[in-house]
């Protein structure tokens, strides 16, 4: 019926906004526990998310914000000591339902669990963070709709790279061109792109409104809802109120005509 077989979704930033108000404050809690007084503010994290990959990013605060800092003779171990707390802290929150899923997320999902799209998953965070949310944020059977949840280290480099995107498709046993995936961000858009998706659609949050998005086949605000018509910032989108399966066919259909 749909000119694709799979929609793969980023997790951050595009199933759930879960960046300033989910991710940050974890890393805070962890960086107390460890007497640290680090805080990343909301800018400060703005800023810090050009780098992917909660032990990558706090890595590159200890380098570049924290220069001074007298790092233990096993700097990977204290890393992962407090990325696992983090974690910890993280997955608390998801399990108070404390981080809703974004506008449209379940009906996209839900519409495609109902046409037999495949479902996947292509994320730079620790595969629980995901389940979790699914769980916690989307329902108890939420994460069995996903047949791949390519996560986190599971591949030796994370987004803007391209490998989390080959690691999905060569799960699902597909090739590119025969999904449709869904990010927040430039380092998502690039590792899609890179891995050869063309049909790529971002829906932007605060944190990166302003990214360069070259290459997308569209930019809006959101998927929409009944109450929340889309707003197209980048590409075309005439016809549509919100986007839906037909919405994202037409989308597929129109990048590999042109291709
Ligand atoms: C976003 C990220 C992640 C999270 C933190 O991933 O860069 O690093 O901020 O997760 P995506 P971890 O948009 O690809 O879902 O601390 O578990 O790495
Ligand atoms: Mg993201």
């Amino acid at each position: 019926m749909y000119g694709f077989e799979a929609l793969i979704f980023d997790v951050d930033g595009t199933l759930a906004d879960t960046e300033r108000d989910g991710h940050r404050p974890a890393f805070n809690a962890a960086f107390a526990d460890a007497g640290l007084d680090w805080r990343w503010s909301e800018d400060l994290y703005g800023e810090l998310l050009a780098v992917t990959g909660g032990k990558e990013r706090i890595r590159y605060f200890i380098e570049h914000w924290r220069p001074a800092f007298e790092a233990p003779a096993d700097l990977d171990g204290f890393i992962a000591d407090l990325h696992r707390r983090k974690t910890g802290h993280y997955l608390d929150m998801l399990s108070r339902g404390g981080i809703p899923l974004r506008t449209g997320v379940m009906r996209l999902l839900q519409q495609a669990r109902d046409a037999d799209v495949r479902l996947a998953v292509a994320t730079t965070t620790t595969p629980e963070n995901v389940v979790s949310l699914l769980e916690h944020s989307g329902g108890s059977e939420v994460p069995g709709w996903f047949e791949v949840i390519a996560a986190g280290d599971l591949v030796p480099a994370k987004k803007p790279a391209p490998d989390i995107y080959h690691l999905a498709l060569q799960q699902l046993r597909l090739e590119a061109s025969a999904c449709v995936a869904v990010e927040d961000s430039a380092n998502g858009l690039r590792s899609a792109l890179g891995a050869g998706l063309q049909a790529v659609l971002v829906t932007v949050n605060g944190y990166t409104q302003d990214e360069d998005f070259t290459g997308a086949a569209l930019v809006a605000d959101g998927l929409g809802g009944p109450d929340r018509p889309v707003r197209v910032l980048r590409g075309s989108f005439e016809g549509w109120d919100l986007i839906d399966l037909a919405a994202l066919d037409s989308l597929h259909r129109r990048v590999y005509a042109s291709a």
